[in-house]
């Protein structure tokens, strides 16, 4: 097992620190640790608090030199711990400005800013774990056309970011890669070919790569939720796990930005069916209160939660969900 060096944590105990470093390291590399060393992973949320009490740098932009896409295989960690389902704040970007669509309708749109950073870094200030950016434009259009909006997030935060939008092909994914992006999501190609899924995985890593699946009554929709494929949203994730993806984004469109809630009794169903194949589920639309978020994190192992209208309308608030989860 993984063992690495780590110097001089202010405030920390030189034990409990390496003992923080190194057993994140394993569960970062280890995928059935839990099962291996169950003792040792129960001690890792008794280390969170410790470290989220008493450090102001976020414990992944430590990590992050040692870790540059560091993740925790939702399958690793105990299912009852809801404090390890990662939030993921929502930066969906149109023309450089930072907007949310109801039920991703262009004609239905709201802007919030020009400034992309000034609101990564608000996420990240506030306590969001990575960053979801969509970059909507290239949604409808198949073309990459906010990457320079996605430079700026990426070197605005410490926190990893993850970027869909557009993304159909090997070049694509290298100039999101390239723009300092941890995580690439790739949601109309992946529904044509999950042999580039697979390829894509094996080229860069599966932790890179993610399929986003955005549904309609459990039916995929491609294209900027356009155009529906008759393929079951179920089916999709699992084989897209199966050919190679890390990290599935399960959208349900008739909930997002409606405030309302996730569609819950879908997003178990996913998680439940991708988790024993080794994939993570990140959950997607709907999310308006911290209650809701805190309903997703007890689906056991579900791995993360996006929150994107809620956030712009201040309907809840990341501190207010933090402490929600840790009860
Ligand atoms: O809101 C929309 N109309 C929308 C949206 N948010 N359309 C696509 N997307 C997101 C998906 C996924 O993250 O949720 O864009 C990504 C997929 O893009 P593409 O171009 O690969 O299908």
């Amino acid at each position: 097992m993984a063992r690495r060096k780590r110097e001089g944590t202010p405030g920390w105990s030189q034990r409990a620190a390496w003992q923080l470093f190194n057993l994140t390291a394993d569960i970062a590399e280890t995928a059935d640790l839990a099962a291996k060393e169950p003792e040792r992973v129960a001690e890792l949320p008794a280390l969170w608090d410790m470290w989220n009490a008493e450090q102001s740098e976020p414990l992944w932009k430590w990590m992050r030199p040692f870790f540059p896409r560091a993740h925790l295989p939702c399958a690793s960690i105990p299912a009852d711990s809801l404090r390890f389902m990662l939030l993921y704040p929502a930066i969906d970007l149109m023309s450089g400005q930072v907007v949310r669509l109801r039920q991703g309708r262009a004609d239905q749109k709201t802007v919030y800013s020009s400034d992309p950073a000034a609101f990564a870094r608000q996420w990240e200030s506030e306590g969001g774990d990575w960053l979801h950016i969509v970059d909507l434009d290239a949604s409808f259009s198949g073309k990459q056309q906010n990457l320079e909006s996605v430079r700026a997030i990426t070197s605005a935060v410490g926190i990893p970011c993850e970027l869909g939008g557009g993304i159909r092909d090997v070049e694509a994914i290298r100039r999101a890669l390239d723009a300092g992006v941890a995580r690439v999501i790739l949601g109309t190609k992946a529904a044509e070919s999950l042999e580039f899924v697979g390829e894509m995985a094996r080229e860069f890593g599966r932790e890179k790569i993610a399929v986003g699946i955005d549904a309609k009554n459990g039916i995929v929709s491609v294209k900027g939720w356009t155009q529906e494929t008759g393929q079951s949203a179920l089916d999709l994730a699992c084989n897209a796990v199966k050919a190679g993806a890390g990290t599935i984004i399960y959208t349900d469109i008739a909930t997002d930005g409606m405030l309302q809630g996730p569609n819950f009794p879908e997003t178990e169903r996913v998680n439940a069916a991708i988790v024993p194949l080794g994939g993570q589920l990140i959950a997607s639309g709907g999310v308006g209160t911290a209650e809701h978020v805190l309903r997703a994190a007890k689906i056991p192992s579900l791995y993360g939660c996006i929150i994107g209208k809620a956030l712009y309308d201040k309907t809840l608030s990341l501190p207010e969900v933090k402490a929600a989860l840790r009860g």
